[in-house]
């Protein structure tokens, strides 16, 4: 597996990229020295439990805590009503909704929080909660959404005044009338309904926090498994009333967020609650059932699609209309503006004349949240709709899907390039990139491989997907998250002795943010990574940002980072060409240090010239700030837009339908790398996800609202054994609007390879008679499309 090249310098981005060099936060984790919200331990410290509901829709008759006060070790049992009258009940979403943080009137979903026990330890604490008597009245429940709008759906959110049905939100992108234009022109037209189940992120470490309120000080510490810091940090002080200045979230090692950890939960504001009462640290970690069946889900989309295109095979229109479950509160994490987060890109990578879509979300009885995992905001959704509707219309027309999309790919020389959902794309080669992956693949000879097994009864199938992301939120003008505008600082001070710190207001849940920060501004400074330090996920001790979530750490903490380190250069240079006895305009920076123009032999190091710069006969500081030090807000022009071309083969067997994966090769553009190794690690987890997206991931509830995916052996994640060698390279085309060309990577994997996987199952099933089977493709549904039976999904 290695990585190759192919360089299209659009823009100069200095010497940044390609460095292959081990995370430096990989020997504390591989020796198990990681500090996890579950490794703090805090004298006095209590623990918390809450009590969730047994059932998903029911009305709370009485509530009885009486023998759980009662029980020795027991110091605090908090219901909805103590909450309700400190105001505390309810919060708000990230999404311009509000969310039960302890239940009063109803009981909304399985799972959802309806009271809590803080006491001596985990045990005594979850002991108690059994002693907690609640009658439910139980009501109807809304599980499908295609149900929830029906005249006789039972009203969900009858919390909210004037409320009649269980309508979301409605949001339409795109123009309808050239779309219908296009449509009517069409020789042909394709369309088919999909659905892209709910699944879960499970992030292996659940979600917790420790609460620490100093009565005295009048200040609150919170250790939380928080992929925004400081924006969880606004919402807390605005939800508790206590003043934001006093306090200080902390999250430490995170073990892996994938979008779990981007929303607050009832959890964090319980232990906040339970620390204010009883006047002790308090603990609240999650179980794994806790996890998978009340915190945030992802996709939960029923789409409905449509393509058209020339009998040659010219798209001219998409259109789709999708369903979208929200749960009982809608606490999507989502830019604001954007209700149904990114799909707007769902034209894909292709020139299309027109597109329309619409969305409809609605609540049901099941978990709030929506979004999450690793989804570039919905695109998820977008990238698999478009690719399916591409294979559709290619076995149509009765053309090769490679064939189809390299005639519609946007080319090159159209980019910038806005699409007609008024998306721009920053840069791009598309025909290089599906060229270099077919023949990495050899696309020729796996065709003629699978009709010599099609001959033999084998079924054996071939899937592309030819994705394009948008990712790095803001501008801020445009995107901002519960009012807080999506932009992010970073902070970069050299010390005398040449050594330099790194504060970014953004947070690692395992994307190796300690080493490829240090890169970037080690790569700006001249100076070896392991002199710079990077500090994250602190409030006290970095500045303020939106965090780490579409995976926008790159596209803008990245860029605050490089440019941080660029102004520290610019004030290095002052004091180099007084070092160097050269004038200032005679100075410049190349190949890692200030040398005199015309006489490169005479130069400075920034370590050298940082002893002079806080000497006592320093030059002054241009901007009276200190010596080497720079703070960047970086509110970014646009989003950057990495792309990929993917390709998977699949064999399945005809007495099982057990679909197994034999080869997955992809070339992925993410504009210059600041760490291959990182970079391909990212890859490769979300190849994975992808595979257990495709084949495995759901969860699912029975007709009550029962969620019957409560552990791991119910909910299945792939392992190294569900996956093939990854076969991965990777070409470079610098985002123009970055200032190192550096776009995201985080999650493109993971959007782009459901429909890899899927297209390539189909495929091999066509001679079956199969067209589409949904998502995910278990053995039983795959046996049961062989059939000629769609199981309902
Ligand atoms: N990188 C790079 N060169 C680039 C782009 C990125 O070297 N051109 C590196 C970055 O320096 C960073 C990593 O790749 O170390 C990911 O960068 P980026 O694409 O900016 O994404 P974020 O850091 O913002 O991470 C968020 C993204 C998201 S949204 C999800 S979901 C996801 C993902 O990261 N969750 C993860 N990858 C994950 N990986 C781990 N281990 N754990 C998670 O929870
Ligand atoms: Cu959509 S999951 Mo990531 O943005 O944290």
């Amino acid at each position: 597996m290695t990585i190759q090249e192919t360089a299209q310098d659009a823009v100069p981005t200095g010497t940044h990229g390609h460095g292959r060099r081990p995370r430096r936060e990989a020997p504390r984790f591989v020796r198990g020295r990681g500090r996890y919200v579950d490794d703090i331990t805090l004298p006095g410290m209590l623990h918390l439990a809450i009590l969730r509901s047994p059932v998903a829709h029911a009305r709370i008759v009485s509530l009885d805590t009486t023998a759980a006060r009662a029980h020795p070790k027991v110091k605090a049992v908090v219901t909805g009503a103590d909450l309700a009258e400190r105001g505390l009940a309810w919060m708000p979403t990230l999404s311009e909704d509000r969310q039960a943080v302890l239940a009063t009137d109803k009981v909304r979903f399985q799972g959802q929080e309806v009271a809590f026990v803080v006491a001596e330890d985990r045990y005594s604490a979850r002991d108690a909660l059994e002693l907690i008597e609640v009658e439910y009245d139980e009501l109807p429940v809304v599980v499908d959404a295609r149900r929830a709008l029906a005249e006789d759906a039972v009203l969900i959110r009858d919390d909210l005044p004037g409320k009649t049905d269980n309508l979301a939100f409605e949001w339409e992108s795109g123009d309808a009338e050239a779309t219908r234009a296009a449509f009517a022109r069409a020789d042909v037209r394709v369309v088919q309904d999909m659905v892209v189940p709910r699944v879960h992120p499970a992030p292996l470490e659940t979600c917790g926090a420790v609460a620490d309120y100093d009565r005295v000080e009048g200040r609150l510490t919170l250790w939380c498994t928080s992929q925004a810091p400081h924006a969880h940090r606004m919402l807390l002080a605005t939800i508790s009333g206590l003043p934001e200045h006093r306090i200080r979230v902390v999250s430490p090692d995170v073990g892996g967020g994938f979008g779990n950890k981007v929303p607050i939960y009832p959890g964090y504001l319980c232990a906040i609650v339970g620390s204010i009462l009883t006047g002790h640290p308090v603990k609240w970690v999650e179980d794994r059932t806790e996890n998978l069946v009340s915190t945030t889900f992802a996709r939960d989309y029923v789409m409905h699609g449509e393509i058209a295109a020339t009998r040659d095979g010219r798209i001219l229109a998409v259109r789709s209309h999708v369903l979208a479950d929200h749960g009982a509160f809608n606490a999507a994490a989502t830019p604001t503006k954007y209700p149904a987060g990114f799909f707007g890109v769902f034209t894909g990578s292709y020139a299309i004349e027109a597109a329309y879509c619409h969305v409809t979300a609605v609540h049901t009885n099941k978990a709030p949240g929506g979004v999450a995992y690793a989804c570039s905001f919905r695109i998820a959704e977008a990238a698999y709709l478009v690719e399916r509707l591409v294979d559709l219309l290619a076995a149509e027309l009765g053309l090769d899907p490679a064939e189809l999309r390299r005639r519609n790919l946007i080319p090159p020389d159209a980019f910038p390039y806005a699409t007609p959902t008024g998306w721009v794309y920053d840069s791009g080669d598309y025909p290089t990139a599906l060229a270099r992956l077919l023949e990495t693949a050899g696309y020729d000879d796996l065709r003629a491989e699978q009709a010599e097994r099609r001959a033999r009864g084998e079924p054996m199938g071939i899937g592309l997907s030819f994705f394009t992301e948008a990712v790095g939120a803001g501008p801020r003008k445009d995107m901002d998250m519960a009012g807080l505008g999506m932009a992010d600082t970073c902070e970069v001070r050299v010390h005398p002795t040449g050594k330099a710190v790194v504060r970014v207001s953004v947070q690692t849940q395992g994307q190796g943010h300690e080493t490829t920060f240090a890169q970037i501004v080690a790569e700006e400074l001249g100076m070896a990574t392991d002199d710079v330090d990077v500090v994250h996920g602190d409030t006290d001790l970095t500045p303020f940002g939106l965090g780490t979530y579409g995976s926008r750490s790159t596209p803008v903490s990245g860029a605050a980072a490089a440019l941080a380190a660029r102004q520290v250069r610019e004030k290095g240079r002052l004091v180099a060409s007084s070092l160097l006895e050269a004038a200032p305009a005679d100075v410049e920076w190349e190949r890692g240090a200030f040398r005199v123009k015309g006489d490169p032999g005479r130069a400075v190091t920034l370590a050298e010239v940082a002893v002079r710069a806080y000497g006592p006969d320093a030059p002054p500081s241009p901007d009276g700030q200190g010596a080497l030090e720079a703070n960047v807000c970086y509110d970014p022009a646009s989003l950057t837009f990495p792309y990929g071309a993917y390709l998977c083969v699949v064999d399945v067997d005809p007495g099982t339908g057990k679909v197994s994966v034999r080869r997955f090769v992809t070339v992925d553009d993410c504009g210059t790398r600041i760490n291959d190794d990182v970079v391909e690690g990212q890859i490769h987890r979300g190849l994975t996800d992808g595979i257990g997206l495709a084949l495995m991931e759901q969860i699912s509830f029975d007709e009550y609202g029962n969620c019957l995916n409560g552990s791991l052996m119910d909910y299945l994640i792939p392992t190294a054994l569900e996956v093939p060698e990854w076969e991965t390279s990777m070409m470079v085309t610098p985002s123009p609007h970055h200032p190192i060309g550096a776009k995201g990577i985080g999650e493109s994997a993971t959007v782009g390879s459901p429909a890899a996987v899927v297209n390539a199952v189909v495929d091999a099933l066509a001679p079956y008679g199969v067209r589409h089977a949904d998502m995910p493709l278990t053995p039983s549904r795959v046996w049961e499309a062989m059939q000629g039976r769609a199981e309902p999904p």
